[in-house]
């Protein structure tokens, strides 16, 4: 069953941050969409809860550079 989360990333302030946290999010296994909002600075995420987690997904951004709210 896939669901969506909204997660703020304040430090995303352009298209190569936009690239570089789809493209981390995106390697999450379970993970099924993202989209990036650079206005807002939020990535929603939908994930396939089966596999992964909200604080997987999280875990994955902060390693890519970015700080989480
Ligand atoms: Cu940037």
């Amino acid at each position: 069953m896939a669901t969506e989360q909204v997660i703020s990333v304040p430090d995303m302030s352009c298209s190569h941050c936009e690239a570089t946290v789809t493209q981390a999010v995106r390697s999450v296994a379970g993970v099924v969409d993202v989209q990036v909002d650079l206005e807002s600075k939020k990535v929603t995420v939908k994930f396939d809860e089966s596999k992964t987690s909200l604080e997987a997904i999280k875990q994955a951004i902060a390693e890519s550079g970015y700080d989480v709210e």
